[in-house]
This record gives C-alpha cells, structure tokens and sequence, in this order.
C-alpha cells in the first residue's frame, strides 16, 4: 500500500474546514460527484481509518457533512491543528486497454492511504522556534527580526527597554512581552509566538474585546506557571536564573506544542496552502503584506536557507485561491484570480527552487450562479437576508495585478449560504478540488 500525507494551511477564514469536508465528500461519493483525474484514474473504496490516528485532534469529517447537510450552514470556525486518515483504492484506464486487461486491470489496481494534517496558518508564527532548539539563539533571532522590519521595531526597542529593567523578575518580564505580542496583534502584525497567545489550542481565538485584559492575562507559553519571552544577551546574561527558568518553559512549549506540527510537516509530501483573495481585497493593503509576510515565513522554514534544522520531505506545494464562486465568471476565464495568485506568491519559485509548484482556483462549495450580465450573481447572501432569498447582486472585477494601494471599500464580494443538497449522497458542486487531488495526492 502506498502512502501518503498531505499537509493543508491557510489563515483563518480561508476556507481549509470546508476544502477538505467537500473533498473528503467527493472521494466518499464519487459515484455521484463531478471528480476527474487525469490519466482516467478511477478511485473507489474510500474509507476512513480510525487505528493509528490520535484521538482528540481528528477531523470530524461525517460531523461537518452531516450539519451541512441538514442546516444548510458553513463548519463552524477550527482554532486547532486538526488530522485524519483515510484509504482508497485507485486503477487507471491506461492499465485495462493493456494486452492482458483482466490481468493489468488487478495489477494497476493500487491501494493509497492519505495522511492530512489540517493547521492554522497562525502557527507558523512559530517555525523559528522549531527550527532553534536553543532558547539564546532564539531570543537573538527574534531581535533581529523586530529590528529588520519595519512594522515590529518600534515594539521592539520598547521590549528591549522593559527587559533592561533591574532585578527583572518572570513576571514582569513575561507581561512586557505580552503587551508587545497584544500591539504586534493590535497592528495586524502577524509574528505573535508563541501562537498559542493567540490561539490557544482549545479552541479560543484571541477577540480584540479580550486584548487588553490578555495582557495581563493570556499566558505567553504552556500556561501562567510557564511562560518565556526573547531575552536580549545582556538581559540574559545580566538574570541568569530567569533565562534559565525561561529556557526550561521554552523547552516545554517547544515539545509541546511546536515539534509535534514541524515534525509533521517536515514528513508530508505535499502541502496546500489556501488563499481567499476576495478577503485579502476587502482587507486593504496591509493585510495583504501581512498575509504574504506568513507565507514567506514559512518558505524560510521549509527553504532550509535560514532554519537549516528542517529536513524536509516535500516535494509539491499547491497555491489554492478559493471561494472562486464569489467572484466574476469572467475573472475566471480570463485568468486574472490565477494571475494574482501567482503575483502574490511568485517568490516561491525562488525560495523553494527544488519544489515543484502548481496554482489553482478552487471553490470546495460552490454557491452561486452567473447573473443576468456581466459581473452579476446570483446566491443567497448571509447578511440582511432573514428569509433567505434567492437575489442576483453586482461583484467588483478584480483588479489586473496588485494596486500600490487600495482602498478596501472599493470592492464588494458578496458571501453566501452554501448550496448544499439535503441529501448526504450527493456531495457539493466544485471547482478545481479534483485537479489539486491529482498534484497533490495522485501525481
Ligand atoms: N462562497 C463560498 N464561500 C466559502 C467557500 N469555502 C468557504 N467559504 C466561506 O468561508 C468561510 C470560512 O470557511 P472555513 O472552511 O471554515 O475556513 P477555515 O480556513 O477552516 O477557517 P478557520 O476554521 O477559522 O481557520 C465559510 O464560513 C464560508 O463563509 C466556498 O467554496 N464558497
Ligand atoms: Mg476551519
């Protein structure tokens, strides 16, 4: 039996819990679903493996189809790493044309078990402490980074103030990080490890009613007794039983919380990393800089250039721009959502030379239909709709390429209520999720 693991990412909202559902759902059904590999391959015998996967952190794949399916409503928000194991069974036309077609048609039958890990594009935040096992060599990394950019050294320089303090004490120590980490969130700065401050691995998100009570009160590490923050070298030599302490935490976090993800990542073959790029126009310019910031972070993890820790068996990474639904069929067929995905995520190709890299546009649930002209659709929109009618509204063209600058109000992206069917058997209608399965799963 081959075997298989594909890693999935993307920020919150990008629509990963709905990806794998309705891909999970298509292989499940695929008598019914629109799935079409290339080569011909068929895939058949879909089963969910339940043996050999922790409990605790699966992914309740039935659970989501089933409230889907019978309260016609998107998953619910995910704030933790999620996985799952599953196994089919794939043949190819190619092999049945053969001289001996009874006989290849067994032979080219072939059994595929999928490993997929589901995790917050947050958690990357924390790829430099899995690629530094030394706490020092961490803290120094951390400083140069808030000293080389821009959008962090202000911040910085004032952590590094607070630290200088005499007789600095854990405490005070940790809750002036906190405060640094809350502004870094503030400012949509996207460098907050550890990122269980921000996600807290229970399933809560940090809301911004809660910042600043949290920096007095989230805990920046496992918990309160065992937080660390980066400590200049002077500050550690200056309180050498407080880095020690903050060593010993580090220690712990980092098996924790930080080593199980990396160790996985480091051993998929493929990983997908989900885009929504009507968000990214509706959010304006910085979160579009601050989301690419994440993706470039995690080539730097993977690009073995700055972390050289990280051996890692990946071979293909696909770019998925998702919810294409919610945008002009026209943008589509010209091409433009693909060409802004390639622009944003271009610097791949570079870091990452030795990786084979495919782009795709992908709707997991597609829920609109075109509208009576040009840049008109039709859906059931979410907000200001109790009764939930059917109505054609206008979308924003995409823009060419990236603007300097944009102001988000200029552009309008509508969501939706998924069109789900009442009928489990017949999984959502889609696009592209077939063709990222070939690169990412068959290929
Ligand atoms: N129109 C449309 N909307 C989608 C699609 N996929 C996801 N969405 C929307 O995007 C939202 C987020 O999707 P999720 O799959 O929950 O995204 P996620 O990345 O798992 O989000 P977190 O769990 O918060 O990290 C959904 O609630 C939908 O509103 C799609 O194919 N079409
Ligand atoms: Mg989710």
């Amino acid at each position: 039996m081959e075997k298989k693991k594909v890693a999935i990412t993307g920020i919150s909202n990008s629509g990963k819990t709905m990806f794998l559902t309705s891909l999970l759902w298509q292989l499940q059904e695929i008598g019914e679903a629109n799935f079409h590999l290339e080569k011909d391959i068929k895939i058949s015998g879909f089963r969910v493996i339940r043996s050999g996967v922790r409990r605790g952190d699966t992914f309740p794949f039935h659970r989501y189809r089933e409230k889907m399916a019978h309260e016609k409503r998107w998953p619910r928000k995910t704030t933790d790493i999620q996985r799952f194991r599953c196994r089919f069974d794939y043949s190819s036309k190619e092999g049945l044309r053969s001289v001996l077609s009874r006989l290849s048609q067994r032979f080219s039958r072939k059994s595929q078990q999928l490993d997929i890990l589901d995790f917050p594009g947050e958690r990357i935040a924390d790829a430099a402490i899995a690629a530094y096992s030394d706490f020092g060599q961490w803290s120094d990394y951390m400083f140069d980074y808030f000293d080389d950019n821009p959008g962090y050294n202000g911040a910085g320089f004032r952590l590094r103030q607070a630290l200088e303090a005499e007789n600095l004490e854990i405490d005070t120590a940790a809750r002036a990080y906190r405060e640094t980490l809350v502004s870094f969130i503030r400012d949509c700065k996207p460098l907050i490890s550890p990122s269980t401050f921000l996600l807290d691995g229970e399933g809560n998100t940090l809301a911004p009613e809660q910042m600043e009570s949290s920096a007095s009160e989230r805990p920046c590490g496992l918990d309160a007794d065992s937080q660390f923050a980066p400590l200049p070298e002077s500050v550690r030599e200056a309180n050498p039983k407080l880095a020690k302490k903050m060593r010993k935490h580090f220690k712990w976090y980092r098996k924790r919380v930080v080593q199980p993800l990396f160790d996985d990542l480091a051993k998929s073959d493929s990983l997908i990393i989900l885009i929504d790029i009507p968000s990214l126009l509706l959010g304006g310019v910085q979160r579009y800089n601050d989301n690419r910031q994440i993706i470039l972070d995690l080539f730097d993890a993977l690009g073995e250039k700055k972390f050289k820790v990280f051996s890692s068996s990946l071979k293909r990474i696909a770019f998925v721009a998702t919810k294409a639904d919610l945008i002009s069929p026209d943008d589509i067929e010209k091409g433009t959502l693909q060409s802004l995905l390639i622009q944003m995520n271009r610097r791949a190709e570079d870091l990452l030379p030795d990786m084979e890299i495919g782009w795709f546009e992908c709707s997991a649930c597609w829920s609109t239909s075109p509208g009576g002209s040009e840049n008109y659709l039709k859906g059931v929109p979410w907000q200001d709709n109790p009764e939930k009618k059917k109505i054609e509204f206008q979308v924003t063209p995409l823009p060419d390429g990236w603007p300097p600058d944009w102001n988000p109000e200029e552009y309008r992206f509508q969501e939706v209520f998924p069109d789900i069917s009442l009928n489990v058997q017949k999984p959502p209608k889609h696009k592209g999720l077939d063709r990222i399965f070939d690169f990412a799963v068959i290929r």
